[in-house]
């Protein structure tokens, strides 16, 4: 693996210099900085790390311990108002009509060709959705629907910023954090909450299949006391930061949207079939052209591909570039 282009060189004089209203930081990039950040990307025009200058610690966390992860960069859309049942429902390649309060699910969301634009985690919240997204630009596109179907709603992004705890360990620390009741919470269960104060979501939800829990925070001032109080209380499980694992969610076949897929990917090629509904009474954008797809079977499709062997331990996981 190459060092991608994108990636910003660590130094705090350089990133300051890209700093503007492009690239925005996340309420908790000062801790991150302090805990030693070394490789940064840009997704939804917000600045994510990628690296803490150990990949293989990062691995070995999250596959046996706890890690922590600055995933602001997972921005919602959230849509609330007389008609948010109806657009979020609209927006979304999959029968919500049985969606509860206090659930998430995993959604494909396609433009009228199929195309997949997005696959967002969408959470259900007692007067609200949250459309939880990947890297496009699915503000404009709410909006733009929203507003050609006359529908009642509001449609805005939050200052909402996912800290995800990912591991076997995550789920001990979540509970000392805020109580064993946290266990019954189901895959993709959400509930409104706060941590001393600080006022957040907490959903069994992250981008991994190692286990865990992602911290919606609802208040960006509060990012580093939130980052503190995790870490301080993580010590005894050998918390540390790390972030998004490609390693092992390509192991665990989880799509990355814009990675593994094209601007013209539906679907069912990103193996996001079981996932979208075509024998439904429910309507939503792109419904005939996935019908359409899912009868003939897609053209092309994503797979995995396992190599036997070893690798050489000369070869590097990480190869640095001159930038
Ligand atoms: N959490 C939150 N927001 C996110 C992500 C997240 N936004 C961006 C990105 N990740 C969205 N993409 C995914 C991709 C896969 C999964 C979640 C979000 C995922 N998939 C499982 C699978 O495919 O096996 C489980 C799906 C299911 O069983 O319903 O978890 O991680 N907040």
């Amino acid at each position: 693996m190459t060092t991608p282009h994108n990636t910003i060189p660590a130094s705090l004089s350089q990133i300051t210099l890209m700093m503007s209203p492009r690239i925005r930081r996340s309420p908790f990039y000062e801790a991150t900085v302090r805990d030693g950040v070394s490789h940064f990307t840009v997704y939804n025009k917000m600045l994510m790390p990628t690296s803490f200058g150990n990949l293989e610690a990062e691995l070995q966390r999250l596959m046996s311990g706890v890690a922590m992860w600055d995933v602001a960069v997972e921005r919602q859309v959230e849509v609330s108002g007389p008609d948010a049942d109806r657009l979020v429902q609209h927006l979304s390649a999959r029968d919500l009509s049985k969606m509860r309060v206090g659930q998430g699910k995993y959604v494909a969301m396609c433009d009228h060709q199929g195309r997949l634009i997005n696959d967002p985690v969408l959470l259900k919240l007692s007067d609200r959705y949250w459309f939880s997204l990947a890297d496009s630009d699915m503000l404009l596109w709410v909006r733009a629907v929203a507003g050609e179907g006359n529908f009642d709603v509001n449609v805005c992004e939050p200052d909402v910023s996912p800290l995800a705890i990912q591991g076997p360990k995550a789920e001990d620390l979540v509970a000392k954090l805020f109580g064993q009741h946290i266990r019954d919470i189901k895959y993709f269960g959400c509930i409104e909450t706060n941590l001393q104060g600080i006022p957040l979501v907490l959903c069994r939800s992250g981008w991994s299949k190692q286990g865990g829990f992602e911290l919606f925070l609802r208040d960006g001032s509060k990012g580093d006391t939130l980052w503190e109080l995790v870490k301080s209380q993580g010590q005894e499980y050998g918390i540390g930061p790390g972030s998004p694992n490609h390693i092992e969610r390509v192991e665990s076949g989880l799509l990355s949207w814009g990675g593994d897929t094209t601007p013209d990917s539906n679907p069912f090629e990103a193996n996001m079939g079981k996932y979208v509904d075509v024998n439904t009474s429910v309507n939503y954008i792109g419904k005939a052209a996935l019908q359409r797809v899912a009868a003939e079977g897609p053209h092309r499709l994503l797979v995995g591909l396992v190599l036997d062997g070893t690798a050489p331990s000369a070869w590097p996981l990480v190869e640095r570039v001159a930038v």
